[in-house]
């Protein structure tokens, strides 16, 4: 296993001002973005929609790689062109989900697992010839009334270790994603304890799996609110108690750590991340790995018209260049007035 060469991609993958683009959702995923804009869910559409994304002129200034779905690594732009070639033309990486969704976990009421570790290593090594660098496995936790249990999170802490160990023997930098969903009524503390639990089971995990921590890196949630919560966090407060969890359960071994956006808002996404690199130095490079707080405005500026192509890829443009100054920890309200 070439360490090094696994931790020169972690690091180049979190170094600020540039962040991920979570463009990996899974078909049915992308047909819930696409009724939004009343856009039929056909591979024509889906086709159209990423190379619009893919072609934004600079892209590359603030994204560092892209995450793509099994049918994008394979697809070609209209003109020939392989979406990983146009991804790679803009200095970013491509990389690749394997998981392959959650499905209920059994005697465990409300909680779910992810699946895919069956014939990993055979499908990392086809990855990896279509011209991937990274991959990326998520894992969801509910909170609820008893969620979640040790059994769910020591269950999926077990998945993303064994997936990340089957990565890293195939040469690919793995994404491991523990996230705790932001729905329901939990309080922020309630949130913190979780994201703490999870963090926890997943690096005893990846160590029992001897995965090497500087050839990885973690995608996870903010500590936030329940989305029905009535108190709802501001900026600095969920800024603070999300630095505080990383750094008691994140090892300064990693080399960078992307967040999701996981349904907060654009801004919100942006303005916490600004507020935590302000905060530093940090033990890690901390940027974003967002899907939707980087692509709502452009799929719904582009509505699935031609002639919206350059205005979607402005709309797309600008959130990446507002992720990049939070990466930075110098992104203010102004600067979305003054760039947009
Ligand atoms: C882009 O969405 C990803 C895949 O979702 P499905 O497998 O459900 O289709 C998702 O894993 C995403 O990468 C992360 O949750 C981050 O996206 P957000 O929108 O939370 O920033």
């Amino acid at each position: 296993m070439d360490i090094e060469k696994l931790n020169r991609i972690a690091i180049q993958m979190g170094q600020a001002p540039r962040g991920i683009l979570a463009a990996d959702e899974s078909t049915s995923t992308i047909g819930k973005r696409f009724a939004s804009i009343n856009l039929s869910n056909v591979e024509d559409h889906r086709r159209a929609y990423r190379e619009m994304l893919f072609r934004t002129p600079g892209f590359g200034k603030y994204i560092s790689g892209v995450i793509l779905y099994d049918e994008t690594i394979r697809q070609k732009a209209a003109d020939g062109t392989s979406m990983v070639d146009l991804i790679r033309s803009e200095g970013a990486l491509p990389g690749i989900k394997v998981d392959m969704g959650t499905k209920p976990l059994p005697g465990a009421d409300g909680e779910v697992i992810t699946e895919g570790l069956d014939g990993l290593g055979a499908r990392l090594a086809e990855y990896a010839n279509l011209g991937a660098a990274f991959t990326k496995w998520r894992a969801v936790i509910n909170i609820g009334k008893g969620m979640p249990s040790q059994y769910a999170l020591k269950a999926n802490a077990e998945a993303l270790a064994r997936y990340a160990a089957l990565a890293q023997a195939a040469g690919l930098v793995p994404i491991v994603e523990p996230e705790v969903i932001m729905d329901g009524d939990h309080d922020i503390d309630t949130c913190f304890d979780v994201t703490e639990a999870a963090l926890k089971a997943l690096y005893d995990s990846l160590w029992d799996h001897r995965v090497v921590l500087e050839g990885t890196v973690l995608k996870p949630n903010m500590v936030v609110s329940g989305t029905e919560n009535p108190r709802q966090a501001g900026i600095d407060e969920v800024a603070a108690k999300t630095l505080k969890v990383l750094k008691r359960r994140v090892p300064a071994a990693v080399p960078s750590v992307v967040f999701l956006s996981g349904g907060q808002s654009d801004q919100d996404a942006t303005a916490h991340l600004s507020a935590m690199n302000a905060a530093g130095p940090l033990p890690w490079h901390l940027s974003f790995s967002y899907g939707r707080a980087l692509q709502a405005s452009a799929i719904k500026t582009w509505a699935g018209k031609p002639e919206n192509v350059a205005a979607g890829q402005k709309a797309f443009a600008h959130r990446a260049h507002m992720n990049g100054l939070a990466a930075l920890g110098k992104w203010t309200a102004n600067d979305e007035r003054s760039a947009a």
